[in-house]
């Protein structure tokens, strides 16, 4: 198969599963809608479309749907727990983008949710979807195994709290002085935790699904981690390099916040270096699925190489 070939196939496999994605989301939040007109919280169902039905790569159900494919899960059930995913994702999002956070006022090239309707919605969205995710990961047509359903929210919990993304946000803050001297920063721990977790979830989120073998469950731990520090140190490439109108925020953004990122530890050439040994060890992870794992390779390969 061709580069050409390839990047086409994938682009268009990204595109299907982000379309996919959008209408679960839609179908899954219709279904959240009370009965009683009166009752029904119209401001909040409308802030949550506002935030998680706007675009964005959806990359994190693709990850879920590709390494479950590898094990030839069903798609369906795939996607839902990659809706699930999604919505972890989106409440982060919201919630980083309020002034008590990253203070931002644009996301996807729109204003952020607190800017367009204001800090308390914006805040109970966040929540609802936090809520919102267990409620689907839980659901019977994710896997007919109840002890596979549980393996999963207990990975999709950890990957989320304290010592996933909301303990890497905490440990961010502290890096930046919010809680007085700035603390000293482990950025790739930082990372691995803020940004990493969730799509480290996506990829062993197959592997819990398609009951894979120890050995298959580790190849795919690894890739995602790999995977997931190449996204990090792109996305801190593209704040220093990037067309910032692309990611609908202002250039050097972190910079301005006083972040240590990987590119202030490592340098611009040395992040790149870095991106480069992080796709050969996602590459060496995915050896052991042979042909299975191309689109997964092509994925890290999107990641380190993305432009928004
Ligand atoms: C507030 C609990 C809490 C956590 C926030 C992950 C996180 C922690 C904040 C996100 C801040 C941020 C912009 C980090 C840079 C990396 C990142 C997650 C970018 C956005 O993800 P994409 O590129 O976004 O997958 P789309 O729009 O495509 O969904």
């Amino acid at each position: 198969m061709s580069t050409l070939t390839l990047s086409t196939d994938f682009v268009q496999r990204l595109d299907q599963t982000a379309d996919d994605t959008e209408a679960l989301l839609a179908r899954l939040l219709s279904d959240q809608l009370l009965p009683d007109e009166i009752a029904r919280p119209r401001r909040l169902m409308e802030a949550i479309r506002y935030s998680s039905l706007a675009g964005g790569k959806r990359l994190r159900p693709f990850l879920v749907v590709e390494s479950a494919a590898v094990f030839g899960v069903p798609r369906d059930a795939a996607l839902l727990a990659g809706a699930a995913l999604e919505c972890i994702h989106c409440y982060s999002l919201i919630h980083d983008d309020l002034p008590a956070m990253d203070n931002s006022e644009l996301r996807r090239g729109r204003p952020t949710l607190h800017r367009a309707y204001d800090d308390a919605t914006a805040i109970l969205a966040g929540d609802a979807l936090l809520t919102l995710a267990f409620d689907i990961i839980t659901r019977d047509e994710i896997h007919a195994d109840a002890g596979v359903r549980l393996l999963l929210t207990r990975a999709l919990a950890r990957a989320s709290g304290i010592g996933g993304m909301v303990g890497g946000q905490m440990l961010d803050l502290a890096g930046e002085g919010r809680f007085g001297d700035r603390e000293p920063v482990d950025v790739a721990r930082l990372q691995q935790m803020k940004t990493g977790a969730l799509l480290r979830f996506g990829c062993i989120a197959g592997a819990l699904l398609g009951q894979a073998s120890k050995e298959q469950y580790k190849a795919l731990d690894d890739y995602g981690r790999a995977l997931g520090e190449a996204f990090q140190i792109a996305d801190d490439l593209l704040d220093v390099e990037g067309d910032a109108a692309a990611l609908g925020k202002p250039a050097g953004a972190d910079a301005a916040l006083n972040k240590t990122t990987f590119v202030t530890q490592l340098g611009i050439d040395g992040a790149k270096k870095r991106v480069g040994d992080l796709l050969a060890r996602a590459d060496k992870a995915l050896s052991i699925f042979g042909e299975k794992g191309d689109v997964l390779r092509a994925a890290a390969r999107f990641v380190a190489e993305r432009k928004n």
